[in-house]
């Protein structure tokens, strides 16, 4: 079975100590398994009073973030590519001493509009990092997840097929693709050919609607993609995503063009998702069990 987390960011658009607090007992009183931490500044998380909540919480901790223009690990300049080097350094510390086995999003370049194509020099400089990234995270246990984000958010990895091929570059085991519906829904073809194509390195799930609100009030089609990870054996993290301005506040909204209030009530905005992605998982396992049926009686 997969586990279910769930981004902060439907609670919270920083990470005091309160809001800490907020984020992860309303997570576990939801009935998530995993909170996706948004590393937004690793020098001010204090990463001893966020573990011992997740521990009396019981609930485990992945760490994402999208790396700032001025840390841009794919540029042709090596002050940004060592400014965000150093930045996914604390960032596997932070997935480590918060004891997380995930370390993921945008880390392969920054999260931002970009006004030319990825270079190779650049993309080299991408690949050396998060192989260098990769096999620190090894010895800890922890896995690496370049998620594939839209044309607005990234120049380099766009879709999962772009993502695979540069994870064949780095050539670590523990680096793996995390997709994800806003953005598949966006940049793929072929949202369920994707999931198969990337089923020995899926490694992460975001699931989103279309505006980023309550799962099944936009124009994704969810059945098609969870009878995909069914199909496959998928069972690492789905997570449930969500950003609405006045919950995400100026810094985070700016990232992700959270630029509209799409909802507000973020217990109920939660519980709606996992009820959801648990209903289209159960019933994935339903449809394609008829199908095997069905296949085996022609077959007899
Ligand atoms: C951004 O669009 C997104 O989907 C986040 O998961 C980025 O880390
Ligand atoms: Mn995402």
């Amino acid at each position: 079975m997969p586990r279910y987390g769930v981004h902060a960011m439907v609670w919270v658009g920083a990470w005091s100590h309160a809001e800490a607090e907020r984020a992860i007992a309303c997570a576990a009183r939801a009935g998530y398994d995993l909170l996706e931490i948004p590393l937004l500044d690793p020098d001010k998380i204090d990463l001893a009073h966020t573990r011992t909540l997740l521990e009396l919480h019981n609930i485990k901790a992945a760490v994402s973030l999208g790396l700032p223009a001025e840390a841009d690990v794919s540029s042709v300049d090596l002050v940004e590519v060592r400014r965000g080097s150093a930045i996914l350094a604390k960032a596997l510390h932070a997935t480590t001493a918060l004891g997380g086995d995930y370390l993921g999003g945008v880390i392969y370049s920054a999260l931002k509009k970009y006004s030319r194509c990825a270079s190779p020099a650049g993309r080299a400089n991408a690949v050396a990092v998060i192989r260098d990234l990769a096999r620190e995270a090894r010895l800890a246990n922890i896995d690496i997840g370049l998620e594939a984000v839209n044309r607005y958010e990234t120049n380099l990895l766009n879709t999962g097929a772009q993502t695979l091929r540069f994870i064949d570059e780095v050539g670590e085991a523990n680096v793996f693709v995390h997709l994800d519906t806003f953005h598949m829904n966006i940049e793929e073809a072929d949202c369920v050919g994707v999931i198969e194509l990337c089923a020995e390195r899926l490694g992460y799930f975001h699931v989103n609607e279309n505006h980023r609100g309550y799962l099944g009030s936009g124009s994704i089609a969810f059945s098609p993609s969870f009878r995909a990870l069914r199909r496959i054996g998928y069972d690492r993290t789905i997570a449930f995503e969500a950003f609405s301005s006045s919950v995400a506040g100026e810094a985070l909204g700016a990232m992700v063009a959270a630029w509209r209030d799409v909802w507000s009530d973020s217990n109920d905005i939660a519980e709606h998702a996992l009820a959801f992605m648990r209903r289209e998982f159960a019933d994935a396992l339903r449809s394609e069990s008829l199908v095997s049926l069905g296949e085996r009686q022609r077959v007899g």
